[in-house]
């Protein structure tokens, strides 16, 4: 006997939050159960404004149809569904079924959100591999340089993350190269999207020797995963890339082709979080994932994230929008 739930809910998130071009109050999405038996799976649906196609509307109505499909005992195909969906039904299904591994990486690369020097102190205190993210492009790019620089010699065995999300020219790229000094461009494991376009970023990373990652481009039409130049990495966000089968399958591709892959948070809340460390911990299991996004909330739904103190929400206190 199937049975299943779906629960809308609404977290406030930090006042600093900003997406592209707008900031972000309220994170907004679902959370689907599925029970069969005594077996229990849950599931986060939570499209990112900006990021993803898909309004959280459309995908609630989305995933009503499907959660009453499969009460009838249908088998979804998940492949044209929305990516938000996808994930969401996917990850309760395998939860369900008991395929999802208990054991997580709670290992997180530090994001710089604000003073620069307080994540020196607190990456010089940080056990084993040290790896921080910083947002780049958003100010002066000869400032980005400058701080990735400092970074670098203040810790020499640092691994930095970089993201530009596509926001430099070729010029500002090269304004930002100029300022990290040749010898501690190796201190930067990769640079996430720097130039508006994929090529202008393949040739940044060629002319300059730094590292680059994919990110958007992994989301582009037509995406295939390969070896190339300069390309060391791709960001696999499964809220807006669709099934955990598919994004399982990208990180095998990555693998083949020599690159590494790094799951990574699109904000959900803390119960989609902890199984993307779950499935992080999974499917690449020497790589620590970029989840360190509990900070930008001011509340855990559910399950609580390994040390954050923000006040929990149970799904008892959400409202039920359907259920079958
Ligand atoms: O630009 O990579 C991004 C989170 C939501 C939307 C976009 C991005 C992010 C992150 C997540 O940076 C954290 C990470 O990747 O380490
Ligand atoms: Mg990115």
């Amino acid at each position: 006997m199937r049975s299943a739930k779906l629960y809308q809910y609404q977290l406030p998130m930090d006042s600093g939050v900003i997406l592209r071009n707008q900031r972000l109050i309220t994170r907004e999405g679902w959370i689907v159960e599925l029970r069969s038996g005594d077996a229990v799976g849950f599931g986060e649906i939570a499209p990112l404004p900006e990021f993803s196609q898909e309004t959280a509307e459309q995908a609630g109505e989305q995933a009503q149809q499907l959660l009453d499909s499969w009460v009838q005992g249908d088998e979804w195909d998940l492949s044209s569904a929305l990516p938000s969906v996808a994930f969401g039904l996917s990850m309760a299904e395998l939860e369900l079924a008991g395929e999802l591994p208990a054991e997580g990486n709670y290992q997180v690369a530090p994001l710089c959100s604000g003073d620069p020097d307080d994540l020196v102190i607190a990456l010089s205190k940080m056990p084993g591999e040290k790896i921080a993210k910083i947002k780049v492009g958003m100010y002066e790019a000869v400032r980005d340089g400058m701080v990735a620089n400092m970074f670098i010699e203040a810790i020499p065995e640092i691994r930095l993350r970089l993201d530009a999300n596509r926001n430099w020219t070729p010029l500002k790229a090269q304004q930002f190269a100029k300022y990290v000094k040749p010898e501690h461009r190796a201190g930067i494991a990769f640079l996430e999207e720097p130039c508006k376009t994929p090529a202008d970023s393949l040739a940044f990373a060629q002319e300059t020797g730094i590292n680059i990652a994919w990110d958007e481009t992994v989301r582009d039409e037509g995406f295939e995963v390969k070896a190339e130049p300069g390309v060391v990495a791709i960001v696999i966000k499964p809220s807006l890339i669709g099934s955990v089968q598919r994004c399982a399958e990208l990180v095998q591709q990555a693998h083949k082709a020599g690159l590494t892959a790094v799951i990574s948070s699109s904000m959900e809340s803390s119960l989609g979080l902890n199984q993307l460390a779950r499935f992080a911990a999974w499917q690449t299991p020497a790589v620590i994932p970029g989840l360190d996004t509990m900070q930008l909330f001011k509340a855990q739904l559910e399950t609580p994230w390994p040390d954050c103190e923000l006040p929990v929400t149970s799904l008892a206190d959400l409202e039920v929008v359907w259920q079958k």
